[in-house]
């Protein structure tokens, strides 16, 4: 049956990080993305949110050119097509060339819109099979190794089931060091967000003495053969993040050996449609997959703890509770996490409602597309 869409609406939103956070590139504090809202005949709205930074320092998507391509592409196409399922979504939005966090903004508002229309969780639509879901922190670089030890320790007594660190040139191995002295027996992990190159392979190979469970993107963001060879000498598993941006460049990754892991994050796929599929091949090729985090507000992190449901989300997720990151967020009830544990809501689409008060008060800007 076709989703009658009436009308789409997106809001520009503002939110100020609590903390900022600090990558190989940089910080950031302020997040300004676009909540997108479509809604049908019969009164039921589905959300999606954009998760486009307002620098292309991760991938080449911004904020801007996440309006670009709804307002001036995206829309049109939708308005002119008529669509049964959200799969739909993803091929009618092919002939548009990557842009892949926009195209998954859009689509993941009609895969929650479907659900409720299903009166189904987004979980349950897309297949998941978890009732409840482990969950990692990621600490961005700190000032000082004191502050990094300080900020593990907390986050372990909250019971996060794993902690990732971000490194780069110049606070990498000693600093890891430090802390598997001070953790022996925690689960952590590196990301590098592709701040090393192949002539970094003596260093990199120093990681494996500090069984981490994997180190994340060492080199550029478009490799997959330098990671392969990286791959075939160190004992660290490799984890691509920034390189896979498509179920083809999942598939060429694996089979050249590029990466024992894979993190999924919708937006960088295109949407959820794409983040499926290559769920499925990994659990078919027996490849880790953990669901990554773009440092979303609650309707970003609400479909980014639904498709976790889905059973080859091994690993723990990037998906921490939202008093992480907000003093107030845009859903409710927010995300909370328990014993490093997220119960999954049984309500019909995201399971969270909007809390409209917080949504109107950080938007921005509106526009209302009619269909
Ligand atoms: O590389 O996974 C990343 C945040 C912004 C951009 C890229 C990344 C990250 C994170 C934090 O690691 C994820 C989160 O807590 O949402
Ligand atoms: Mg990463």
């Amino acid at each position: 049956m076709t989703i009658p869409i009436k009308k789409i609406t997106l809001r520009k939103i503002n939110m100020r990080l609590k903390n900022p956070f600090t990558t190989s590139f940089g910080s950031m504090q302020d997040k300004e993305f676009y909540i997108i809202e479509a809604a049908d005949t019969e009164g039921n709205r589905g959300f999606g949110e954009s998760v486009a930074f307002t620098s292309p320092w991760y991938t080449e998507e911004t904020v801007k050119t996440n309006l670009h391509m709804i307002e001036d592409f995206l829309m049109k196409i939708l308005q002119e097509n008529e669509i049964t399922h959200p799969d739909e979504v993803t091929e009618l939005f092919r002939p548009i060339k990557r842009n892949n966090m926009a195209k998954a903004a859009v689509e993941g508002a009609v895969w929650d819109l479907y659900a409720k229309r299903q009166n189904i969780s987004l979980a349950e639509a897309l297949g998941g099979v978890k009732q409840e879901i482990d969950v990692g922190i990621s600490i961005g670089i700190q000032p000082t190794l004191k502050d990094l030890l300080n900020s593990i320790e907390s986050h372990m007594q909250a019971g996060y089931k794993r902690i990732k660190m971000k490194i780069k040139p110049g606070q990498d191995i000693d600093m890891l060091r430090e802390v598997r002295k001070r953790f022996p027996d925690t689960p952590i992990m590196a990301d590098a967000n592709s701040a090393y190159d192949l002539k970094d392979v003596e260093h990199l190979k120093q990681l494996d003495d500090l069984h981490l469970m994997m180190i994340e993107q060492p080199l550029a963001h478009d490799d997959i053969v330098d990671h392969a060879e990286l791959q075939a000498v160190m004992e660290t598993p490799i984890c691509l993040d920034e390189s896979i941006q498509s179920f083809e460049d999942a598939r060429k990754a694996v089979e050249l050996g590029s990466c024992e892991v894979i993190n999924i994050k919708i937006g960088r796929v295109g949407g959820l449609t794409e983040a499926k599929r290559i769920h499925d091949y990994c659990l078919k090729h027996d490849i880790a997959v953990w669901c990554g985090g773009m440092l979303e507000a609650g309707v970003g992190r609400a479909h980014n703890i639904a498709l976790t449901t889905l059973p080859q989300f091994i690993l723990p997720g990037d998906t921490a509770g939202s008093s992480l990151y907000w003093e107030k967020d845009i859903i409710q009830p927010e995300v909370v996490v328990e014993n490093g544990i997220i119960q999954i809501p049984d309500k019909p689409g995201i399971g969270y409602d909007l809390d409209e008060k917080a949504l109107e008060a950080f938007t921005v800007e509106k526009k209302v597309f009619y269909f």
